[in-house]
């Protein structure tokens, strides 16, 4: 079947219930939507007896006609017949796709929900226009959603469609509102497949204004966040070691040039060491915690890093505000989700951290890294947290896969660190044993590295690998000096040899980056 060429970008779903519509005629918020720039609608009502579903199905097709956008109704076959509009939209439950494509003809648009692979592969075959893949996130509109996929889920849609069903249309919905429409559709879609659009509810029936809700969903959908604005250059998806070597000291001198606000919203053992590890690496430190402070530091060109290691309640919300504050902004976010696999409160904090915004770089151990993957349990079952569970390949591979599906770089350290952006992943033996004897070493190699994302934000794994060698290799020098007895000794060594590279890197002596390991 020939794709029918249908604008997806801004799908309206609409709602008559009170709770949604308030008041107000469904028409004229339909209207206002469509000025606004919606560029099709569904008509969704369950409750409505059909005489008057017709009816308003005929009055909502007269306005979109106007404006040239396509209206489905939702589940109903002979309401669509009796207005004669462009489609359906059918859930799981409902008739199936070839019947209402025998009733309704090729020219039809029919859509489908789905949940899951083999429902959109079924779909596709069963000659669906496109898909409605949902639900992304919990919903108050609609309440009896069976599965909540999340973007991931999303993903792993798209990327089993892409080979055979590059043609069929995509659109996600659930939970989708202004706040988080771009990450959604970023995030989402996959490298082998975007989505088509995004499906909403109440970001637009229930607002307050509707076409100015349309009008700034619709600048949304078609701008790329602030995050993603910057395109990796030379991404051949090839590890070229020495080109990123190359340009590691640059970045190093970037930092040390432009000293970057490094926002840290950490832990209160670390709060001291980070903010002294900023400083030596020519970061600007600030360790505010306050939520609402955050939109104006994120106004600051610095990044930020989120560490879970005290997490608390309020915590967790001034969290949320502060990646959303960075997120729109573009400026870099760290996330080290410490402890996250120990207790059901962490791990219900990494989930909710995840789902609520972008993190550029999510940074942590084994047993960390596996929970943000989300098979933490199922691996980890009575092992220490300290324990390897994975020989060296499987933890690149881990690293590489939740870095392509969060569509960032992932970082897991070790004895051995790996490091990858989805494609390029890079194995780095630097470091030394020290830093797994005194506190706080993962959570200011966080602060190191956030400081090169906020220079260096056209090639963040390139970032990452500079801050992961300018604190490992300031580590093997701080052991090796003779005043350095132990972990005690060690710190404030670290804390000179960080200023030390700084200095000779400024001064143009990169020697210091023939020890990369
Ligand atoms: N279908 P809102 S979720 C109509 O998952 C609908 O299939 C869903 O509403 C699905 O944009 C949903 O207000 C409601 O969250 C989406
Ligand atoms: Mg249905």
């Amino acid at each position: 079947m020939m794709a029918k060429s249908v604008d997806y970008s801004l799908y309206l779903v609409t709602d008559s219930t009170p709770a949604i519509l308030g008041g107000a005629s469904l028409v004229d918020v339909v209207e206002a939507a469509l000025e606004g720039g919606v560029t099709i609608v569904q008509y969704r009502d369950k409750s409505t007896e059909t005489g008057v579903m017709v009816d308003t199905a005929r009055r909502l097709h007269a306005v979109t006609k106007k404006y040239n956008v396509p209206l489905l109704i939702n589940d109903r076959v002979d309401v669509a017949l009796a207005v004669g509009c462009e489609g359906v939209h059918i859930g799981q439950d409902d008739i199936d796709i070839k019947t209402a494509r025998r009733l309704l003809g090729e020219s039809a648009i029919i859509g489908l929900t789905v949940a899951s692979v083999e429902q959109a592969l079924q779909g596709c075959d069963d000659g669906a226009d496109y898909l409605g893949i949902g639900t992304i996130f919990a919903t108050p509109t609609k309440t009896n959603t069976k599965d909540i996929i999340g973007t991931a889920g999303c993903q792993a849609i798209l990327k089993a469609m892409a080979p055979k069903y590059s043609n069929v249309g995509t659109v996600c919905i659930g939970g989708i509102n202004a706040t988080n429409l771009q990450r959604v559709l970023y995030q989402s879609s996959d490298n082998s497949k975007r989505l088509d659009g995004i499906a909403l509810v109440s970001a637009i029936i229930g607002a307050k204004d509707p076409k100015e809700a349309a009008k700034n969903l619709k600048h949304l959908v078609n701008t790329p966040p602030a995050f993603a604005a910057v395109s990796p250059s030379g991404y051949s998806g090839v590890e070229d070691v020495a080109g990123m070597l190359e340009a590691v000291p640059s970045v190093i001198t970037s930092v040390n040039e432009t000293n970057p606000l490094c926002h840290n919203m950490t832990n209160l053992v670390v709060q001291n060491f980070a903010a002294s590890v900023a400083l030596a690496i020519g970061g600007s430190p600030i360790m505010s915690n306050h939520g609402d402070e955050a939109a104006d530091l994120a106004k600051l060109g610095g990044a930020l890093v989120i560490n879970m290691g005290t997490v608390t309640q309020e915590g967790l919300r001034n969290h949320l505000l502060a990646l959303r504050a960075y997120n729109s902004q573009g400026g870099p976010v760290v996330l080290d989700p410490v402890g996250a696999a120990a207790t059901t409160v962490r791990k219900s904090a990494l989930k909710t951290l995840m789902a609520g915004g972008y993190f550029d770089l999510i940074k942590g151990n084994e047993g960390e890294i596996r929970q943000a993957y989300g098979k933490g349990d199922v691996q980890q079952r009575g092992v220490d947290s300290g324990a390897s569970m994975l020989d060296g390949q499987s933890r690149a591979a881990l690293v590489r896969d939740l870095a392509e599906r969060e569509r960032n770089i992932v970082l897991m350290t070790g004895s051995t660190d790996y490091v990858s952006d989805g494609r390029r992943t890079i194995a780095i033996k630097n470091g030394h044993e020290y830093l797994g004897r005194i506190t706080g070493s993962g959570c200011v190699l966080g602060t190191t590295i956030s400081a090169m994302l906020a220079v260096h934000r056209h090639d963040k794994l390139i970032a990452a690998v500079a801050g992961l060698l300018l604190f490992e290799i300031a580590a093997e020098y701080a052991a090796q000096r003779p005043d350095v007895k132990g972990p005690g000794t060690f710190v404030p060594a670290l804390i000179d040899e960080l200023d030390r590279i700084r200095q000779s890197n400024a001064d143009g002596d990169f020697s210091w980056l023939s020890r990369a390991d």
